[in-house]
């Protein structure tokens, strides 16, 4: 299928500058296109995913992605969908997050071949531009008048913009303009609250390149929910790209747990199978929804794209355990990723364990009689074995690698006890 009927296809095109000079500019030529993250924090999260996955489809038909890490545009705050002024960052820690997102980029792009990724960092040309070139050079190509016109500056005039974040969308074009000249850098793509600065971007590409020069952006949906709830944000906040923020298992369980409303729209939005293998799935979402097949599939490609097929693995073998119970073969560190918004307490290593007072102590049954009674039922299961006998004291074997004991109370309830 043609690129952009594909993007089409999949949903992922909003707003485009001009239909027409896109398709006719990406089949004519291989050309450069950008997205930009700025570093305001360590981690991407996965609402920058959609994005980039998609500069992705457009290095897998030819051309090739500028991956562009905001040095200079983190330190300056962009106003883009904020409806107050950002606080802002210190260079230490914009530098550090530059390094840190970075590394994070480079799991989605190929960085070799002929059209291989580039990755740029705007302080290179503008952290050390002077305050008269700026204003000589770029400011007076774009006026005031177009600059409040933007729904970004205007929505903000009456809850107040600082000059600083009101300049922002300037060092931006600045940035388009830049890779324009320097890596025929022909389109810029972005969220849709990026389309007032993608489009300042073309006006100054207007003005400084020569004649006829053509450039374009395209935006992209924000991604919703079926439910109407806001996507990407669970009750333990963003899930992180970072595998200490959010584990891989995580991250793994957030994109199986997806709705059968959503999950076909997700499958297209941010995989690469196929028109045919995402359409198959769409049919076993309708026939056997039960399975959750698609959402298995979009867990795996997800996991797998980010983290890699260990941790893939990793996070598949702690989601069967917990859903069969049979948590004995988990590893302390599969316990540690899988376990960890589960109730914990921590014990002496080297203190008997009686299971009535464990189970007293560590508040899974509210009195020693309750204990007694829910063993008695059956209810209690060490390391995933039921034990029956009200006398127990845990053993070593009761210890995965030393450090933790899994109790399950009825059906599915967990307590980890760690040593
Ligand atoms: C300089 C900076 C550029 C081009 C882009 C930028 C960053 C841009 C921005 N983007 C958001 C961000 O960094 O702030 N001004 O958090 C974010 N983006 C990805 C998508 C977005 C957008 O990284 O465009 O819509 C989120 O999906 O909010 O020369």
């Amino acid at each position: 299928m043609e690129l952009l009927n594909e993007l089409q296809w999949r949903g992922v095109v909003y707003q485009q500058t001009d239909e027409e000079g896109i398709q006719e500019t990406l089949k004519k030529e291989s050309i450069g296109i950008y997205c930009g993250v700025d570093p305001t924090a360590d981690s991407m999260h996965i609402g920058h995913l959609l994005p980039f996955l998609t500069l992705r489809r457009f290095q897998n038909e030819g051309h090739r992605p500028i991956v562009l890490v905001g040095g200079a545009t983190g330190l300056i705050g962009d106003p883009s969908g904020k409806k107050e002024e950002r606080k802002l960052q210190t260079l230490e820690s914009i530098q550090h997050n530059v390094r840190s997102i970075q590394g994070q980029l480079e799991s989605i792009f190929d960085f070799e071949g002929d059209n291989g990724a580039v990755l740029v960092n705007n302080y290179d040309w503008a952290g050390s531009m002077d305050l008269v070139t700026f204003l000589r050079d770029y400011g007076k190509h774009i006026g005031v008048n177009y600059m409040l016109a933007k729904d970004t500056i205007a929505s903000r005039l009456d809850t107040g913009i600082s000059f600083t974040e009101f300049t922002y969308t300037i060092i931006q074009a600045m940035d388009f303009n830049h890779l324009y000249a320097h890596y025929n850098c022909k389109m810029q793509i972005g969220g849709s609250d990026q389309w007032g600065n993608i489009t300042t971007g073309l006006e100054l590409i207007r003005k400084m390149q020569p004649e006829g020069a053509k450039a374009f952006g395209l935006t992209i949906p924000l991604v919703t929910k079926a439910d109407g709830t806001k996507f990407g944000k669970t009750e333990s906040g963003a899930i992180w790209l970072d595998p200490e923020k959010t584990s891989p298992y995580e991250f793994y369980q957030f994109w199986i747990n997806t709705a059968d409303a959503d999950v076909i729209k997700y499958l297209k939005f941010f995989t690469f199978l196929s028109k045919e293998e995402i359409e198959d799935l769409e049919e076993s979402v309708e026939k056997e929804p039960h399975l959750r097949k698609a959402q298995k599939a979009l867990g795996e490609e997800l996991t797998r794209m980010i983290h890699g097929q260990k941790a893939l693995d990793q996070a598949v073998r702690i989601s069967s355990a917990l859903f069969s119970g049979d948590v004995k073969e988990l590893t302390a560190t599969e316990i540690k990723q899988g376990f960890k918004d589960v109730p914990t307490f921590e014990f002496p290593a080297d203190q008997e364990l009686n299971l009535v007072e464990l189970l007293v102590d560590s508040k899974i049954s509210p009195s020693k009689r309750q204990a007694r009674e829910d063993i008695g039922n059956g209810a209690i299961y060490i390391n995933g074995d039921r034990v029956t006998d009200a006398n127990y004291v845990l053993l070593e074997k009761d210890r995965i690698e030393g450090q933790f004991t899994i109790i399950r109370r009825g059906k599915k309830k967990y307590y980890l006890i760690k040593y």
